[in-house]
């Protein structure tokens, strides 16, 4: 039996467009996903979250099924435009007491909230009036909106997570323009990275002089990052690798951590990575009580050859043109339905390369997990893959914190099948499964797995 150190945080996580539906009831605005959905051709089939699997309205249902897995920890993403229909101004009181009834019914059942503030669900108000991300104001608004959900909320949450990935708002949203809101740029990623920053920023700051104190609470950022391994043992091949890490997970962690980005995306784009002035530079530096990391697999980076254009087959690399980097997968790797590849080797490496540049930080993982097809079996989904994925990388984490690395939480992604943002609901994470049309939630295992994959890794 593989022990984890007492207290480790066993949860599962979700976001609010993923999940929510009612996506126009009880005065919720739009937001920039509600609005992507729309646009013919962006997701898959043209599906929206505009019911999604209901949780709006079945919430206490997916509690039961929560409290029943054994479930000790939960995340899950406020969206903004239900406390603030246009970002700003009036508040909505029907969105207050939404999540009210979800945080207090989880605590009934010992379920501890982990809220996410920006699970990249924008209010289409700000995305109009003031090009979202890419002005600077922006960071005042998230600031003014966290500070409503501190004061409504923080009595009871004492987990706080400003901002989701921002390296995939950044690149996927203003960069490749495959998520909301679209736009395809090698200018706006590196500027709506820094106002994402900026607004954590922000709002770590407002938590820390307003409500920490009393609220006893703690509060960090989410990064993303997949795995990158030298192709070679060539120089050139090990520096690809590394500094593909610093464009992927260094752009919002070193600003966090050590004031500032990593001299390798300076000397490459120049002006086009924006700068901090001091006064930014002292509420940045140091703003996370913990490194929360989503993670989800492992590439090979090796230097781009003379004369080779781009890029990554998978598009998961960046702008592979300012790295100079190419990714690869092993041909032998097995890969999840997402195609991204099945490694928990790199999961303990990426822990154990954080733990060394950030200086023995505590890192949560707060997303981990793999989508693959859901073949039914009677009322249950034959999950063996899955399974195996989740022994896999727990087992990978088990290693890192064997070799001193300070992980104190992990969190699988996803407690439902949802839907997954422009594959829409072709893909499916899930522990419990959801048929769009019909609702029906099934568990993907038995009980007896969850139980079983609890005891063995000494969580209980
Ligand atoms: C994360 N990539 O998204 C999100 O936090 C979840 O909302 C999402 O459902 C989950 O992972 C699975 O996709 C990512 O291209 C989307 O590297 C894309 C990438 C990474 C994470």
């Amino acid at each position: 039996m593989k022990e984890f150190p007492k207290g480790f945080v066993w949860g599962s996580a979700t976001s609010a467009y993923q999940i929510e539906g009612a996506w126009n009831e009880d005065g919720k605005g739009p937001s920039i996903w509600d609005a992507f959905c729309q646009i013919p051709s962006k997701v898959h089939l043209n599906e929206t979250g505009n019911i999604a699997c209901d949780h709006y309205h079945r919430f206490a249902e997916d509690v039961a099924l929560m409290k029943r897995m054994g479930l000790k920890a939960y995340r899950f993403s406020i969206a903004w435009t239900r406390i603030l229909p246009t970002g700003k101004g009036e508040i909505n009181k029907k969105g207050i007491e939404f999540y009210n009834d979800l945080i207090d019914l989880l605590l009934y059942h010992d379920i501890e909230p982990w809220v996410t503030l920006y699970h990249w669900d924008l209010p289409l108000a700000l995305q109009l009036e003031m090009d979202g991300w890419l002005n600077a104001d922006i960071a005042d608004y998230f600031a003014e909106y966290a500070d409503i959900c501190f004061q409504y909320f923080g009595d009871r949450v004492k987990n706080w997570i400003t901002i989701n990935e921002a390296w995939v708002v950044a690149i996927l949203g203003y960069g490749q323009g495959v998520f909301a809101p679209g736009r395809t740029s090698n200018v706006e990623p590196y500027l709506a990275g820094h106002h994402l920053l900026l607004a954590h920023a922000k709002a770590v700051d407002v938590y820390r002089q307003k409500y920490q104190a009393q609220q006893n609470g703690r509060i960090g950022i989410t990064n993303n990052c997949d795995w990158r391994e030298p192709l070679t043992q060539n120089t050139d091949d090990i520096n690809a690798a590394e500094r593909a890490l610093e464009f992927f997970l260094s752009w919002f962690s070193d600003p966090i951590y050590k004031g500032d980005y990593p001299a390798s995306m300076r000397e490459r784009l120049q002006d086009r990575l924006p700068t901090f002035t001091p006064e930014q530079q002292k509420i940045i530096k140091g703003s996370s009580d913990f490194f929360g990391l989503n993670h989800y697999t492992t590439m090979y980076a090796a230097q781009t050859k003379e004369g080779q254009k781009e890029v990554s087959v998978y598009g998961n690399g960046g702008l592979s043109e300012d790295q100079d980097v190419d990714l690869s997968v092993g041909k032998d790797w097995k890969l999840t339905d997402m195609e991204w590849a099945i490694a928990p080797w790199g999961c303990q490496k990426l822990l154990e390369w954080i733990d060394r540049r950030y200086d023995h930080p505590e890192i949560v993982i707060t997303e981990n997990g793999c989508a693959f097809p859901d073949v039914l079996d009677g009322r249950e989904v034959n999950d063996t893959e899955r399974i195996q994925f989740v022994e896999g990388y727990l087992d990978a984490c088990h290693q890192a914190i064997q070799n001193g690395v300070n992980l104190t939480g992990y969190f699988l992604w996803s407690f439902l099948d949802n839907f997954e943002w422009a594959s829409g609901y072709n893909k499916q994470f899930g522990l419990h499964y959801i048929q769009p049309d019909t609702l029906r939630r099934i568990p993907k295992a038995s009980a007896d797995w969850y139980a079983k994959v609890i005891k063995q890794n000494g969580l209980l």
